[in-house]
């Protein structure tokens, strides 16, 4: 209590989190469709951000997908997050890495990163959200909103309320960063979220199951950029 994190990042705004940073969709796979063509569905439908999210497989395999997907995002004119892997989002120069609450500490990943790239956090309470600032995280992805089969072992879901809350306590310690929700998000959340002070929204499994994906995008980026 009364600790008062280091004020990293003036205004709200950190380095290089672009406008079109505010909807970032996380790569999926299913039955139907693979990690690459869910990241070629979201480019084709106009997503500038786009986050490689896989689970479950060997690095290798995760560069080899990493490199599918620099190679499309680069025809897009869009950004690369890579998920988890520090090595392979420095081997394929991807713009920015994303790190959940079990992986190394952001620190050591910069190290590994190096200064230019974007690094983001997963975050499930106030407490991890001060802790990615104090780590020089340019982005938390703030979440569960609601219930999500997309991601395994969720944390605490928090609601329109749980978002409010930390924010609002931010505010009072005065400490800014860029905060993305994700987490079961659909497009009627949108404006909610936005009124509510968040950054931005990543999404998966909406996006992928729209059945207008272009114009679901178009409608979420209108609302929010
Ligand atoms: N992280 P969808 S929820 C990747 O709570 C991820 O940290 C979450 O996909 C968190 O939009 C989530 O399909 C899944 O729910 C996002």
């Amino acid at each position: 209590k009364g600790q008062s994190p280091k004020k990293s990042i003036a205004g709200g705004f950190s380095r290089r989190i672009t406008r079109d940073g505010r909807l970032q969709f996380v790569s999926n796979e299913n039955g139907e469709i693979s990690h690459v063509q869910s990241i070629l569905l979201a480019l084709e439908a106009g997503c500038k951000w786009i986050q490689l999210r896989v689970k479950g497989r060997p690095e290798d395999e995760v560069l080899e997908l990493a490199e599918k997907a620099k190679f499309l995002c680069d025809s897009f004119d869009a950004k690369l997050i890579i998920n988890d892997f520090p090595h392979v989002a420095k081997s394929v120069n991807a713009y920015g890495l994303h790190l959940g609450l079990d992986d190394m500490p952001l620190r050591e990943a910069r190290k590994i990163v190096g200064e230019e790239m974007i690094l983001g956090g997963t975050a499930n309470t106030l407490q991890h959200v001060i802790q990615r600032i104090e780590e020089g995280a340019d982005y938390v992805g703030l979440g569960p909103y609601r219930f999500t089969t997309t991601k395994q072992n969720l944390s605490p879901i928090l609601g329109l309320e749980g978002y409010q809350r930390i924010l609002h306590e931010l505010s009072l310690r005065k400490c800014y960063i860029p905060i993305i929700a994700i987490g079961g998000i659909r497009q009627e959340d949108i404006a909610g979220l936005k009124a509510a002070g968040l950054y931005g929204v990543a999404m998966s499994s909406a996006l992928i199951n729209s059945e207008n994906t272009k114009k679901t995008i178009q409608n979420i980026q209108q609302i929010l950029c």
